[in-house]
């Protein structure tokens, strides 16, 4: 923490121009984002990734308590261990514990328990939300812990911010979250206060990798206007 409580913002007026300009082009580049489920092995450059958790990391967050952990996983066998215990829970979703609902809701996207892009993708992002805080006492040298607010729209900021940097930056991924999620805290020896969020596969796009005919709704449709 500064010395002083406050200090001035830094902030730049754009011309209306500029503002259009650079609104439209994010909208138009963030349109061409699909979650993909096929991808090639080719290596992505670190500094993608690096750059893409330093955004999300700029997220707000319940009382700037910045509640998250993204772990980034290239390790082949740590790759391999993750994708026989997602499978395993998601075998166990898809043959028996998802109700006819949930997978009639499914099938135009055409999921199933196989998860090969696990292993496929060169990295994997698995962002950790950390239920609360832990500190240690100075007085006693032991760790306590500490409420932290609003871990899940926190996160689920961050997370966008990390999706939306990775796309602009000409990358794929897939925002997967294998049910329930406990096996990544045990394979990546997290601690207790972490629980994981989402599993990001990273990477390019298989030859000709396919993504479902489907659409988003207009803005019309969820935007609801008083003036
Ligand atoms: N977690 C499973 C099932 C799944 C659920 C939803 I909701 C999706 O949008 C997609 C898949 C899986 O990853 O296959």
């Amino acid at each position: 923490m500064s010395e002083e409580r406050f200090q001035l913002l830094k902030f730049t007026h754009l011309t209306p121009e500029e503002q259009l300009t650079r609104s439209a082009e994010f909208l138009s580049r963030m349109k061409t984002r699909r979650t993909v489920r096929d991808f090639s092995s080719d290596p992505v450059s670190f500094e993608l990734i690096r750059n893409a958790i330093a955004t999300a990391n700029t997220a707000p967050s319940g009382a700037n308590q910045q509640p998250w952990t993204f772990a980034v996983v290239s390790n082949k066998e740590l790759k391999y261990k993750i994708r026989v215990a997602a499978e395993a829970e998601e075998k166990e979703n898809y043959q028996r514990r998802m109700k006819q609902e949930w997978l009639e809701v499914l099938q135009p996207l055409g999921t199933d328990w196989m998860k090969a892009h696990i292993e496929d993708a060169p990295y994997l992002i698995i962002v950790f939300a950390q239920s609360h805080g832990i500190r240690m006492n100075p007085d006693t040298g032991e760790n306590t812990t500490y409420r932290h607010y609003y871990v899940t729209e926190s996160v689920g900021i961050a997370v966008g911010m990390l999706l939306a940097s990775l796309h602009l930056a000409g990358l794929a991924t897939l925002t997967h979250t294998p049910s329930p999620m406990a096996f990544l805290s045990d394979i990546l020896n997290r601690l207790p206060n972490e629980r994981a969020f989402v599993l990001i596969p990273v990477g390019y796009p298989a030859e000709g990798a396919r993504v479902p005919n489907i659409a988003k709704k207009s803005v019309d449709e969820v935007m609801v206007v008083y003036d």
